[in-house]
């Protein structure tokens, strides 16, 4: 019989909550978990979609908080498989002994705050009802994935899937005639293995992407034990990047625009021949000047135009209305190769709109073609999707869902005022998706448990001045920055009628670690601990 009486209820049970786990245990609070999938993992847990991998490097994106758990586990490539990842987060939940307080299988449907007790009343799908004094929202930013609102989507006689709730048993394309909508990260790296198998495959694409290649490969074992060797510097080195990735050539310090066509050429091979989503750390301009974005975005172009044999499809695989980096930057392997494929086709719906699916197909603008199944790669609701689907009340019964109706408004992105002792793992407001998100996990985890310790089981929120100053400074920042120029998930494009405000904190890991740890040095300042505010504004 599990407790319904604890010290805290922490949603999900992916890295997040993993480490949130162990860390509250650590405290000597007692804690359930529910998770909805029958498995720990969050994210590696639903993305089973053949080519899934993560577009961090493995000997980063993995946890750092115990020496003995790096030194143990071993990657096998540069780029994780998500069937490794996964592995590796089953790994920490049987070595630091998680499962017993997770409970598998299970929504949260609610968390209602009652200010009497002082308590959260979390139910869930399974039946429960638990009380605990705080809530840990370990929900993932790219959780609710999103079936696209096209007609005629359930007229579809064949199967279809979606990249984000993949068959675990998985699926054999093999001798099928396959559609893919979608050109994000999820079908740049499944599209090139669902094309080995089908024997025609079709992509619909709304909007080209900027990628660099993974240049993947297996991890030789004396750069292993090297980096092993190094580890909490190595470490160390990721944290103070804006990123939490290191940068093979540092931080960008020139200006695009000032040094001489040749060397920015070179550089940028440079950068190229190394690979991943350090690419763009090339100069520091990139984000914020559009001349100097389009020269590594007419470099990225160059590419395409090497490798993509047909110049007609070349040309559409060119992103040209966006700059590179406003929309995440994909990571390949092969991507570009299989549209040289004689049986892959590229359907470009800008210029031949999806019309509508039929029993057998996809008609467009121009016509129809028959399917055998049918590939949804078309991205999530991000950062706040999930958040919104469960019914959570603050001080009066507020909800969260209305409070936020005109987008996000959190605290450092860790807690929404009037909404006492819920925290949020990379919520809207810090970096969370703009930087590797174990080392971003492992700072608010860290965060959060150090706060829970510092007010001794007491009551914690934040000032509504402090918010409205903080979501002020993230839509500010932003402003300036190409970022604003792409219609992404990062401000909520992607969904119909999602207010358009851009979500995550782009001034940095490092920035942001230092903001939020000096807010805790100067006695969570911009909070009102156990009711007493601290109006400092840091
Ligand atoms: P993304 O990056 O959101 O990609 C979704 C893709 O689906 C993108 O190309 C969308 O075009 C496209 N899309 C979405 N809705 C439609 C409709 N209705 N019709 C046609 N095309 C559509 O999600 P991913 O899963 O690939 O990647 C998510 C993150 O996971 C990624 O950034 C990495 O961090 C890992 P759009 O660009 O919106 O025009």
């Amino acid at each position: 019989m599990r407790e319904n009486d604890v010290d805290a209820v922490i949603v999900g049970a992916g890295f997040a909550g993993l480490y949130m786990l162990h860390r509250l245990r650590g405290l000597g609070l007692s804690a359930r978990v529910f998770e909805a999938g029958d498995d720990v993992g969050g994210t590696w847990y639903w993305n089973r979609y053949p080519g899934a991998r993560c577009d961090v490097e493995s000997m980063e994106y993995s946890f750092s908080f115990d020496e003995h758990l790096q030194q143990e586990w071993d990657w096998t490539e540069r780029y994780a498989t998500q069937p490794e990842i996964l592995r590796y987060a089953q790994h920490v939940a049987e070595r630091f002994d998680l499962r017993r307080d997770i409970t598998f299988s299970t929504r949260v449907e609610s968390a209602h705050y009652d200010e009497a007790s002082d308590r959260w009343t979390v139910t869930t799908d399974g039946g429960e009802t638990v009380s605990a004094r705080y809530c840990v929202m370990a929900t993932g930013c790219l959780s609710s994935p999103q079936v696209p609102g096209i007609p005629g989507i359930a007229d579809f006689e064949g199967p279809t899937y979606m990249t984000g709730l993949w068959p675990h048993e998985g699926v054999d394309f093999t001798g099928q005639k396959v559609a893919v909508i979608g050109t994000g990260s999820s079908a740049i790296q499944s599209i090139p293995l669902i094309a080995k198998q089908a024997s025609a495959l079709t992509v619909y694409q709304r909007t080209p992407n900027y990628i660099a290649p993974a240049h993947n490969h297996p991890l030789d074992p004396d750069y292993v034990a090297d980096v092993k060797a190094h580890y909490p510097d190595f470490r160390e080195e990721a944290r103070d990047t804006a990123i939490g990735i290191r940068l093979p050539f540092g931080p960008p310090e020139q200006l695009a625009l000032a040094v001489p066509d040749a060397e920015r050429e070179a550089h940028y091979r440079k950068l190229w021949d190394y690979g991943g989503l350090t690419m763009l750390a090339s100069y520091a301009d990139i984000g914020i000047d559009l001349r100097a974005n389009e020269t590594i975005a007419e470099f990225l172009r160059a590419r395409i135009r090497e490798k993509v044999r047909d110049p007609e499809t070349a040309e559409k695989l060119c992103p040209k209305d966006y700059p590179a980096g406003a929309k995440r930057m994909c990571v390949d392997i092969g991507y570009y190769e299989t549209f040289n494929l004689d049986h892959v086709h590229l359907v470009d719906i800008n210029e031949e709109p999806i019309e509508r699916l039929t029993a057998t197909g996809i008609d467009t603008a121009t016509g129809h073609r028959d399917f055998d199944a049918i590939v949804f790669a078309t991205g999530f609701d991000a950062m706040t999707g999930t958040l919104g689907k469960i019914d959570i009340r603050g001080r009066g019964g507020a909800k969260l869902a209305d409070k936020w109706a005109a987008g996000p408004r959190a605290y450092l992105g860790l807690m929404s005022a009037g909404f006492p002792n819920l925290f949020l793992i990379t919520g809207p407001g810090s970096p969370s998706v703009l930087s590797n998100m174990i080392v971003s996990i492992e700072q608010h985890v860290g965060w959060i448990a150090d706060c829970l310790a510092a007010i001794g089981g007491g009551t914690i929120e934040p000032l509504t001045e402090a918010e409205d100053a903080w979501v002020e400074h993230v839509n500010m920042i932003a402003q300036p920055t190409i970022y604003m120029r792409a219609n992404s998930w990062y401000l909520g494009a992607n969904i119909p009628g999602k207010p358009r405000i851009f979500m995550p904190y782009v001034g940095g890991v490092n920035s942001y670690r230092s903001i939020s740890r000096e807010v805790a040095d100067k006695g969570y300042a911009g909070f009102a601990v156990n009711g007493a505010p601290n109006a400092e504004i840091v």
